[in-house]
């Protein structure tokens, strides 16, 4: 991976990770961003090495050594050097200025060897003396620093503080290597031995195949090697790259780790995408028991009985309709609107809640312990009761909202068609009150029907009204209720949609934005 690509994926991977709340490993991460800028920004003409390592083990000796004069102090006290002291090329001494001021670095002797013109070296302080800054001047200062040559003796080489920072800086193998000083109290073969042993606890701290030199500075042995080494070490921007690249990489893993990522596996949700879609059917299930979909069309084709009824009925029709107004009956057995909104009296939430809530509490189980109480704080399981309440209110006002109970043109005619039938039977009621007021010495006109022959005007006026209006009534029904499923259908339909959304978004909005940003931070490129 290109360093460019590396900083990218970290400034995404952080972006991502401030978006959900991971405010000190976004900070964490942008530190090593800015580094980077910052690094990139110095000369590339050199690189910086870094001895580093315990007190006493000849790291300013080593120097002295390479430089073949003092250019740091040795003495018996320890520990002895207190401040870093920079050992650069006199002809960039000017070109480095920048860099070794970003280091803090103070103390700066020079020389005029060619051959290490590419690499500036520090003589550091100890990382075990009592002088506890003595090891934080270290620690502030090895995170910028290019490549770190650890210096060993005999005494200290296995020492397992010295172990636990080198497993910390195992990314970073390629630019370590190892200085086993002070051979000069050892034979050849202890020494190869020591190198031996050296290079598979190294191994076992995750730096395979070490480089590893065994030196004396004080008679010199070694030194013309380790000096060649270094010498060799001619590309200085690519090492720098490479370090800065290593340092994207292991702050993109770092963040990855935070929301439960393995480093360089392919993302995987916090909860597989069939268990979520199980939980979310169940849920849905559970609030569409409550909304009860056939009740709200039952509603809805009432409500359309009515409105036929109120503009087609017969007179007896109208009256009743009137009747259920008054009594309310009609506005709880005709309100498609009023039972949605009823819906908590049908029952309790818990068949709703209870899939989602598991899901989220499990989602949280998921990450690192570290960052679990974010993850529960961003998931909000305990207010999920309360989201998903609104949610169904929502759904329930919005499937109806636009809702009106549609009429036809028919009906208002069927309805004049029924008071001239109603004129009619008024009519031939009348009649009646005249014959029996006069008591029947009206005369009666008779009709001539097949089968039953004459029968009385009156009363063909009187069952035929009845007929046709009851005929028309029945018509009007079926017509309405025709619409009337047509439009309960329609409404069921959107009940169904907008509560599978509503509760979609109330019971996994937040899973799935914390999904979002941990696909973002897991993403390969
Ligand atoms: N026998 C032997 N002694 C050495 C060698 N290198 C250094 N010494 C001695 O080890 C002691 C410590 O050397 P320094 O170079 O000051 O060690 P340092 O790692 O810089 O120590 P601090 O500055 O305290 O961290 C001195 O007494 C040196 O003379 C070596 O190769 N052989
Ligand atoms: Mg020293």
């Amino acid at each position: 991976m290109t360093l460019d690509d590396a900083l990218q994926r970290l400034r995404h991977a952080s972006a991502a990770a401030r978006e959900i709340g991971l405010e000190d490993e976004s900070n964490r991460a942008d530190a090593v961003l800015a580094r980077a800028r910052e690094r990139s920004g110095f000369s590339g003409a050199a690189y910086v090495l870094a001895l580093a390592g315990g007190t006493g083990v000849g790291k300013s000796s080593l120097l002295n050594a390479l430089a073949r004069r003092t250019v740091s102090a040795v003495r018996a006290v320890r520990p002895t050097t207190d401040q870093p002291i920079a050992w650069v090329a006199e002809a960039r001494r000017d070109e480095m200025e920048p860099l070794l001021a970003w280091l803090d670095i103070r103390h700066v002797a020079t020389h005029a060897d060619d051959d290490l013109a590419g690499v500036a070296i520090l003589d550091l302080p100890d990382v075990d003396s009592v002088r506890a800054e003595h090891r934080a001047t270290v620690d502030a200062l090895l995170p910028r620093i290019d490549a770190v040559a650890w210096v060993l003796d005999p005494e200290k080489y296995d020492d397992a503080r010295l172990h636990a920072y080198l497993r910390e800086m195992s990314p970073h193998a390629a630019r370590l290597r190892f200085v086993l000083n002070k051979a000069d109290r050892l034979t050849e073969v202890q020494g190869a031995e020591l190198a031996e042993d050296l290079r598979r606890r190294l191994s076992e701290s995750g730096i395979g195949d070490a480089r590893i030199d065994v030196v004396s500075a004080a008679t010199g042995h070694g030194i013309d090697a380790l000096r060649a080494g270094l010498a060799r070490e001619a590309d200085a921007k690519a090492l720098v790259a490479g370090k800065l690249t290593t340092d994207a990489v292991e702050a993109r893993d770092r963040l990855a780790g935070a929301v439960g990522l393995a480093p360089d596996a392919a993302y995987r949700p916090l909860i597989e995408e069939s268990r979520r879609a199980d939980a979310l059917r169940s849920s849905v299930d559970g609030a569409l028991a409550l909304i009860d979909p056939p009740g709200v069309a039952r509603q809805v084709r009432l409500a359309v009985l009515g409105r036929a009824r109120r503009s087609g009925g017969s007179l007896l029709g109208r009256a009743v309709v009137l009747l259920g107004w008054l009594t309310g009956q009609s506005r709880r057995s005709a309100d498609p609107a009023a039972y949605l909104r009823d819906w908590r009296r049908r029952g309790s939430l818990g068949r709703a809640l209870n899939p989602v809530h598991a899901v989220l509490v499990e989602a949280a189980a998921g990450v690192p312990p570290g960052s679990r109480p974010l993850f529960a704080a961003a998931l909000r399981a305990d207010e999920l009761e309360a989201d998903l309440a609104r949610a169904i209110d929502d759904a329930a006002r919005n499937a109806v909202a636009d809702l009106h109970i549609p009429g036809s043109i028919l009906w208002p005619v069927v309805g004049a068609v029924q008071l001239v039938i109603g004129a009619i039977f008024a009519f031939a009621a009348a009649w009646y009150v005249t014959l029996f007021v006069s008591q029947g010495q009206v005369p009666v006109a008779t009709i001539d029907a097949p089968l039953l022959g004459p029968l009385p005007l009156p009363l063909v006026l009187l069952v035929g009204s009845i007929a046709a209006s009851a005929a028309l009534g029945l018509l009007l029904s079926l017509h309405a209720a025709w619409i009337g499923r047509r439009v309960a259908g329609r409404v069921t339909q959107r009940v169904r949609s907008e509560v599978g959304s509503s509760v979609a978004e109330a019971g996994f909005g937040r899973l799935d934005s914390l999904e979002q940003a941990r696909r973002t931070i897991g993403e390969m490129t």
